[in-house]
Formats: structure tokens, sequence, C-alpha cells
């Protein structure tokens, strides 16, 4: 559906080799391969903790791991991105300094081996091409592809939707983001050129073919590092969760916005405020889902901004820089909308835009970020895709 597509695929070939090549050389042989996808999300923001709809997609760019079992008493892990090397042994895992990607390999062999699995030690070498701290959820991929890896090569028989709970129980404890499962779902059960339409309270999703005519997504990083552990996510969902008790319901989705005016004294503006942004948000997802079966695309612009309005002025997770970014594309008569994409704080903005349009935009707004932050921000074109998955060459 996008643009580029020969440069992606020919990049996601280079990370197989080096990956591969990397496994080699430091453990002397052929190791299973997994590839794990990072997301987008078209819409549906902060409603997968609310047991909400969400509407994300797999991308052709995540992260690549090569597994191997060893018989010595530790586990060596490879950071290939990072060139660093860490060794542990599955029989005393504790979680690690915060912000620390061993956590996420620690933190799932653990959570395995809380379901009463013995994981014997492996050696292991990862590489991603998404760039952290960008949205896209590189962490969620790095999960997945762990524990996918580790059913590949022990046999555990689990199953994805298994899996995915591990990958969550993981970032939860160990990496301490009280997550919602959008991220992880995704990831694991993408399609090919396909959003899917989740449901976060049942796990259940239903898949849209994405065809954009004369349209494309594209990506536009701020180049903003977000954080989610040290930044207020947690917060926001304890707020979301304070609420829904209030209102007597087992979470926002259940919440109408008369239910909510109702507490509107009991509790404060600034959560007022987030309650409805939550519940506005879910119907937009809804509103988006019936807007692509029925190619409204002057609808999903709308929607995109109202989404991001939302995210920045009610929920308070946007930042200037990508308020920025989406505020310049509203001069520009070639976007349909635009919003920032993911958990927040910053990342990527989502951008509805003619394809005759792509190359003149990135121009101009790469210049006009750099006048107004100097600082470079970065487009991204991708490609929705499968889930996680064994690359067999
Ligand atoms: C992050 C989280 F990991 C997801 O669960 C989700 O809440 C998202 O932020 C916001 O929609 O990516």
């Amino acid at each position: 559906m996008f643009i580029l597509l020969k440069k992606a695929a020919r990049m996601n070939k280079k990370l197989v080799k080096n990956v591969r090549k990397s496994f080699e050389s430091h453990f002397g042989k052929k190791p299973i391969l997994v590839f794990s996808p990072g997301r987008i999300n078209l819409i549906g923001e902060h409603t997968d903790y609310n047991e909400g709809f969400v509407f994300p997609a797999a991308i052709d760019k995540g992260i690549l791991l090569a597994i191997q079992e060893n018989k010595e008493n530790e586990s060596h892990v490879y950071a290939l991105n990072k060139e660093e090397m860490y060794s542990f042994d599955v029989r005393s895992i504790v979680p690690l300094e915060a912000g620390s990607w061993r956590n996420y390999i620690v933190g799932v062999v653990a959570e395995v081996q809380n379901l009463g699995i013995t994981v014997p030690n492996f050696n292991m070498v990862f590489a991603g091409d998404i760039p952290g701290g960008a949205g896209m959820s590189s962490s969620a991929a790095l999960e997945n592809s762990v524990v996918f890896a580790l059913n590949e090569l022990f046999q555990f028989s689990l199953k994805k939707s298994e899996m995915i709970l591990i990958s969550q129980k993981a970032e939860h404890n160990f990496v301490g983001v009280k997550c919602g499962i959008m991220d992880q779902f995704v990831s694991m059960f993408g399609k090919k050129n396909s959003a899917l339409l989740l449901d976060c309270r049942t796990i259940k999703a239903k898949s849209f073919k994405i065809n954009l005519k004369k349209y494309q997504l594209l990506l536009i990083n701020s180049n903003v590092k977000h954080d989610l552990s040290e930044s207020a996510y947690n917060e926001k969902r304890e707020v979301c969760e304070r609420v829904a008790k209030i209102l007597k319901v087992a979470a926002l989705r259940d919440a109408t916005k008369k239910e909510l005016a109702k507490i509107k004294d009991e509790i404060s503006a600034a959560d007022y405020e987030k309650a409805l942004y939550v519940i506005q948000e879910n119907h937009r997802v809804k509103l988006f889902a019936k807007a692509i079966r029925n190619n409204e695309l002057k609808k999903l612009g709308k929607l995109l901004y109202k989404s991001h309005t939302g995210l920045r002025d009610q929920y308070k997770v946007s930042c200037k820089e990508l308020d920025f970014l989406v505020a310049q594309t509203k001069e520009n008569k070639n976007i349909l909308g635009a919003r920032m994409m993911g958990g927040g704080f910053g990342g990527c903005t989502i951008n509805l835009i003619k394809k005759s349009a792509v190359a003149e935009f990135k121009k101009e707004i790469s210049k006009k970020f750099k006048q107004e932050f100097r600082k470079e921000c970065t487009s991204y074109h991708v490609k929705l895709s499968k889930g996680t998955r064994v690359i067999k060459k």
C-alpha cells in the first residue's frame, strides 16, 4: 500500500543477514530466526487499558531475533544495535535497572517460568529497524520475539494468545509500564495490508484491508524520545481506573458521557476531561472503522484531527513538537488529517496524505521543523505486514 516498498524489503534482508552473521560469529551455530513487527495505530489511543477499541496494524519494521540452545549454566544475549552482551542464569532472575533493554528479555523468561514452565539456558542475538522511542512499539516487538522464539526452540506449546499475555506481564512487572494489550496483540496477529479493529475486552479482532486509493499514511518522527515508564503513562491509567470505580463500572468502556456528567462534581476537572476523552475516543474508533468500510477518506481525516485535539487538550499526552507537526498539516490541502500516535510524550505523528504530495510535504515539514526546533524530524514509509513469525531463509 505504501511507496518505497523495495527499500523496506531490502532493509529487512539486511537485518536478517546481520543478525544471522552476528549469531554465528558469537556462538558458532545456525540459529532459529524470528521476526516480530512494530506497529502503527490508526486510531484509538489510551483506550486499550480501558477495555475499549483500538485500530492498529503491524508493519514491516521490527525486531529480528536469532536463538539457539546452549548447554551452559548461563544464557547469553547480544543486543546487536547497542553492541552489548548480557549473560544471566534463567534460574535466578530479578528486574534490572530501569530503562535497560535487558528487562524485556529477563522479564519474558521470568513470566514464562511463572507459568510453571522450565526455560533452559539459551544464546540469543537481536536487532531492530525501528528507532526506540518512536512510538512504533519496539518494546512489544522485542517481548513477542523473545517469547515466540523460546516457544519455537523449546516447543513449550504456548498459544499466541498466551504469548501476548506473557509479553504484557513482562512489560508490567519488569519494564514498569502498565500497558494495555494493543501493541502485543497486533505485533503477534498482524495481517498483510490490513489493520485490526480490536476489542480489548474480548481480545477479538476484525481485520480490515486498507486501501486508501490516492492517499497513504505517512509517519513523521518528532525524534522526541518518549519513555513510557518515566512518563505519566501509569498515572493516566490510574485516573481512568479511579473514575471507573466512582462510576461503578468495570472499565471506562462501559461509561457514557451522560453518566460521567453526573459525577462531574465528585472528580477534578482534569480527571473529568481525561475520562471524557476516553469515552469519545472509543466512539471515534467505531466511526473510523465505519468510514474505512465506506471509503470516506475525509471523515477519516476529521477523526484523526479530533483524536489529536483530545490527546493534546484533554488527555494531555502530546508535546510541542507533535502539536507543531500536526498544526502544519492543517495548512496543506493534500493532507486530510493527522494526529500523534501511540502513548505520546514524543514519537511520531500519523498523517493521511495524498500520495502525489508526499515528497513536497516531506521537504517542507523538515525545513519548518528545523527552523522551529533546531533539530531534525524523520519520515517513515511503512508497509502493513504479517505478525510475529519464523523467518525461513
Ligand atoms: C502504548 C501502550 F503500550 C499501549 O498499550 C497503548 O496504551 C498505547 O500506548 C496508547 O494507545 O503504546
